[in-house]
């Protein structure tokens, strides 16, 4: 058996630009795994930096090579992983990305498609919204022409502290009427409630981690006092506060990354947890490249995820992709990979091209 890692950096067509900051490169860590004639692969959502949370690439190698690659030695199934690496608090992209190796190479083992080992319905198809960074406001309306123009079923826009009427005045004049939501990244406090309120008029989704990247009180005090519905990202990295957050109506939307919740395991079952509180959830996304975004696109196809996800096709990030067969959306819908595992053709020449770092695990 062989285990290696990736250390790919890949230009971005235009910069993403969040609260917390912007990034004109995709820095990322990409796992294989060799056995038997299966080739498996994962994507780490860490990147260079713990701006979005807490973990980055160091961080997550860091844990991989001394606490997790030893349970990956076993090829447990991913429930049986998740219960030996319990010891090991928090890190839970890094754990993701071995539970998602583990994912894509059962599936592969047992020749089924990842919907298939997951076990659960599928639609057959994910349906698809767009998450668009800060920008010059007329790129941002240009942005959401286009996004409208390629059926998108959702735009979110990113927004921070003191900037948002400038931007969502904006939208909302050049586009009254689309799905719209906004996504601040953790940037207000419980003193930015009134400023919070006054999004009311802009007619919303929802609004998403306006307050603290773990916080789940003050959510639930200003879902009290404010008409637009809130979505937990940051917030929710396991189920247990997936069903903290639903008892204490601190958010009716949990947007689900598998990277940050530990993989796709805890995935499932915080999407089990909102369907028995009568919420919604979608899948969310970290810029992945083909790799990583083959795994959401899986979940984001199952009947249990109910809103339009971040997983727009490869091709809004990267002029070329590490993949041979990237997603292309059709009226606002992608119909997941059917071949088996995460079904993508990892063309190794691209991933030579961008790679900065390669290293053996096993
Ligand atoms: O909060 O959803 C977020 C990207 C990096 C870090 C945090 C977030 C995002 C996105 C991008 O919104 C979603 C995508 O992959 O398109
Ligand atoms: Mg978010």
């Amino acid at each position: 058996m062989k285990v290696s890692y990736y250390h790919l950096v890949m230009p971005m067509k235009v910069p993403f630009t969040t609260s917390f900051g912007s990034s004109t490169d995709k820095d990322v860590l990409v796992f294989e795994l060799e056995n038997d004639g299966i080739k498996a692969y994962s994507e780490c959502t860490t990147n260079e930096n713990p701006f979005y949370g807490p973990e980055d690439n160091g961080t997550a190698l860091h844990i991989i090579k001394d606490y997790l690659i030893k349970e990956v030695k076993l090829l447990p199934e991913p429930k049986e992983f998740m219960d030996l690496v319990s010891n090991v608090k928090g890190n839970n992209m890094a754990k993701a990305a071995m539970e998602m190796l583990l994912y894509d190479y059962h599936a592969k083992k047992n020749k089924k498609t990842l919907i298939q080992y997951m076990d659960r319905r599928s639609r057959g198809y994910a349906n698809v919204g767009v998450s668009i960074g800060m920008d010059r406001i007329e790129l941002t309306l240009n942005r959401i022409q286009e996004a409208i123009d390629r059926k998108y079923k959702r735009i979110k826009v990113k927004i921070k502290k003191g900037k948002e009427m400038e931007i969502l005045s904006a939208v909302r004049d050049h586009f009254p009427h689309i799905p719209l939501s906004v996504d601040a990244n953790s940037d207000y406090s419980e003193k930015d409630f009134d400023t919070l309120k006054q999004l009311d008029r802009f007619d919303l989704e929802y609004i998403e981690q306006p307050l603290y990247h773990d916080d789940i009180y003050f959510h639930s005090k200003l879902a009290r006092q404010i008409g637009t519905p809130l979505c937990l990202d940051e917030s929710i990295v396991s189920p247990e506060l997936a069903k903290t957050a639903m008892e204490m109506n601190a958010c009716s939307i949990i947007n689900i990354k598998p990277g940050r919740v530990g993989g796709l395991y805890n995935s499932l079952k915080i999407a089990e947890i909102v369907r028995e509180f009568e919420g919604h959830c979608w899948v969310g996304g970290m810029l992945e490249t083909g790799i990583g975004r083959s795994h959401n696109m899986s979940l984001a196809s199952l009947e249990l995820v109910d809103y339009p996800g971040d997983t727009s096709p490869n091709d809004k990030y990267f002029e070329k992709d590490v993949v041979d067969n990237p997603f292309f959306m059709k009226d606002g819908t992608i119909t997941p990979n059917n071949e088996e595992g995460i079904g993508v053709h990892v063309n190794m020449e691209r991933m030579k091209m961008y790679e900065t770092e390669q290293g053996s695990l096993l």
